[in-house]
């Protein structure tokens, strides 16, 4: 029997800034119910689809989203109701009519895609099986390597640290299990390592450490003695991923490049570029995301003509999980992996788009939370569902990170046997 929308319905709630962000509930005709947390990011790509936001100073600073909120209540949903539930590329098709623009500025892609989660996770509890299986099918049994971002900079951090995201990846494990352990020690080492050193062990967004250091490669450089000291053999067991977040220390996009929090001055993209080879040389790197900024498309280009034979190389600001600009990517060889974040363009159907471009490509695809999260887990199933193989959700620190490893861990306990878990 076709099981059908019978109801859907938004609230305001906070995100793990404090900042607020979409809820929402839906129902079905079978009586199913379920609900869905909006991410919301810091570091946004120009071109990401709009995150509707009030306005108002006198709410959260303008941060509110009952606007958003009631989008979904009076506009997108009523208009919802009766289709059959597991449609979602029809569902998604016809929230984005009803919205009217590219780029989903009319009805807030965080109101579209509230629903669009909802209706996923509501049509798999529907028909009895977990929302990776229902999003992956029957095949979908490969567990992401996490990639765990242990020390924080950029603009998700206070301190004197250029790029973003320095993360721990348990490459040599043999399980999801056995990799979370990995770099949980690392985690937990590390911040021994920092305490000895009279560093702050305060945590940055993503629940990494956020030390002032003495340079960018003293971060490196600490996360692989934190690596040893844990028992690991660095690029072997554990490797090392980067986001640079190159657009935040660009002031319109592209080069010249101010490498601001730690004062080391100004760099063009050949700059950066040379520096990349270097550490790439030195240190146990296999993936390196936005080492440029999202305009800077021939310094991007240079990066991967340079490095992408040794490494993924990630667009995240440049791509905005956006087949517009995946495709262009492919085109002109600017990169070999793109981020996925399902808010940045604001549909499950979409998101799944822009995985199956990369993999037509030979590309890879790096499924991602955002640095305002919530305790919603719908990024863990996804990540199983598009057979990912890595994913970024934070640190060993801050429950609404932990909520996707955990979720992760359940997966791999359900699959058993059948569960894999590999780098590439
Ligand atoms: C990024 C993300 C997630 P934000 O740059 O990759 O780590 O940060 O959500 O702030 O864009
Ligand atoms: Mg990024």
């Amino acid at each position: 029997m076709k099981v059908t929308i019978s109801a859907i319905r938004s609230m305001e709630i906070l995100d793990s800034r404090g900042n607020p962000t979409v809820r929402v509930f839906v129902e079905l005709s079978d009586g199913t119910t379920a609900v869905s947390s909006v991410p919301s990011g810091a570091s946004t790509g120009e071109n990401e689809a709009l995150e509707l936001r009030d306005g108002d100073p006198k709410r959260y600073g303008g941060k509110g989203v009952l606007k958003a909120v009631a989008n979904v209540n009076e506009k997108l949903g009523p208009a919802l109701i009766g289709m059959d539930a597991t449609q979602q590329a029809l569902i998604d098709q016809r929230m984005l009519e009803l919205d009217g623009t590219q780029n989903k500025s009319n009805l807030g892609a965080n109101a579209i895609l509230g629903i669009s989660m909802a209706v996923a996770r509501a049509a798999a509890a529907s028909a009895n099986v977990p929302l990776y299986q229902y999003l992956g099918g029957a095949g979908a049994r490969r567990l992401p390597v996490p990639c765990m971002n242990i020390l924080n900079g950029g603009e998700h951090a206070d301190n004197n640290v250029d790029f973003q995201e320095f993360m721990a990846v348990p490459l040599g494990a043999p399980s999801f299990r056995e990799g979370l352990r990995y770099v949980a020690e690392t985690f937990h080492v590390l911040k021994g390592i920092l305490k000895d050193r009279g560093l702050s062990t305060g945590v940055g967004d993503e629940g990494g450490f956020a030390p002032n250091l003495d340079s960018n490669e003293d971060a490196i450089e600490t996360i692989i003695q934190a690596i040893e000291k844990a028992g690991y053999r660095p690029g072997i067991d554990i490797a090392i991923a980067l986001d640079s977040a190159a657009t935040s220390f660009s002031s319109d996009g592209k080069a010249p490049y101010d490498l601001k929090w730690s004062g080391a001055g100004t760099k063009s993209s050949e700059d950066l570029i040379a520096l990349a080879e270097e550490w790439v040389s030195r240190y146990p790197i296999v993936l390196w995301e936005d080492p440029l900024a999202e305009e800077d498309w021939e310094g991007f280009r240079k990066f991967t003509d340079k490095l992408g034979d040794k490494i993924e190389v990630v667009g995240d600001d440049i791509f905005v999980t956006n087949t517009r600009y995946i495709s262009r990517g492919i085109e002109e060889g600017t990169a070999n992996s793109s981020l996925i974040k399902l808010n940045q363009i604001g549909t499950v159907t979409e998101t799944i788009e822009a995985v199956r471009m990369c993999r037509d490509a030979g590309w890879r695809y790096f499924i991602s939370h955002r640095s305002g999260e919530t305790e919603d887990p719908f990024l863990a199933d996804f990540a199983v569902a598009m057979d990912g193989g890595h994913l970024k959700s934070g640190s060993a620190s801050r429950s609404e990170r932990i909520a996707k490893y955990n979720r992760l861990l359940e997966i791999e306990q359900e699959l058993g046997k059948s569960a894999l878990y590999y780098w590439k």
